[in-house]
């Protein structure tokens, strides 16, 4: 039976996404999807676009691929482009080329394979995946924590009240597997696992392999970030 691999986010870590695959040994018709925000911040974002491109590992979109996104199609506009990139995000889009742009236009905001769903940020008990409006889109990609009232929390406004969305989210849209939160271990709760370890910022890069979809048990291989 084949494997489902998910990688955490890698934010242009190569170099440790090479080696975690080379612990993992994927197999021809094992399935590897990551789980948003593949590019950004680290040193080498367009090579790890490239290295996905090149190994059919698929990835649902992470609000830093959103923006750039966005950045492009505002593009075609002849009006001063609302959306402001720093130099990062800059020397990216002028390295892409058109299959890559394609590549970042065709990640869906979910992908779901049996029990297993994956996306980026997280989702509320109300909101359904098969009907998401442009709104509930941009939250499911940004979503940390929620206010005692059970409402979104925008970055950084999170109070000693908040709640982490994981620990109340019921499992009605499948055992979700998730990044977009860095934590030093993944953070596993009963109807959710989230796989950012913080690599770009000196953590690991971790990966949730499970055996089956159709059973919600996993088991995690990491690799530490290397030394810059
Ligand atoms: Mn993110």
């Amino acid at each position: 039976m084949n494997r489902l691999i998910i990688y955490g986010d890698i934010h242009g870590c190569y170099d440790e996404l090479v080696q975690l695959r080379q612990k993992i040994n994927p197999a021809k018709d094992d399935i590897e999807v990551c789980v948003g925000d593949v590019i950004t911040r680290g040193k080498n974002s367009v090579k790890t676009l490239r290295y996905l491109q090149n190994n059919n590992i698929k990835s649902v979109i992470g609000n830093h691929e959103d923006k750039l996104i966005r950045y492009l199609a505002h593009q075609k506009n002849l009006k001063k482009n609302p959306i402001k990139l720093n130099e990062d995000e800059q020397n990216i889009i002028n390295c892409l080329n058109a299959e890559d742009i394609k590549y970042l236009q065709n990640m869906p905001l979910f992908m779901r394979f049996n029990k297993i769903t994956i996306l980026h940020g997280g989702l509320q008990n109300h909101q359904k995946l098969d009907n998401v409006s442009k709104k509930s889109h941009a939250k499911i990609l940004r979503l940390r924590y929620l206010d005692e009232d059970r409402n979104f929390v925008s970055y950084g406004q999170e109070d000693d009240k908040s709640i982490f969305w994981a620990d109340i989210y019921d499992g009605n849209q499948g055992f979700i597997v998730y990044g977009h939160q860095n934590f030093n271990e993944v953070k596993v709760n009963q109807h959710a696992l989230g796989v950012d370890t913080g690599c770009v910022y000196g953590g690991e890069l971790s990966a949730a392999i499970f055996k089956d979809s159709n059973n919600k048990k996993f088991s995690i291989e990491s690799v530490n970030a290397n030394v810059r």
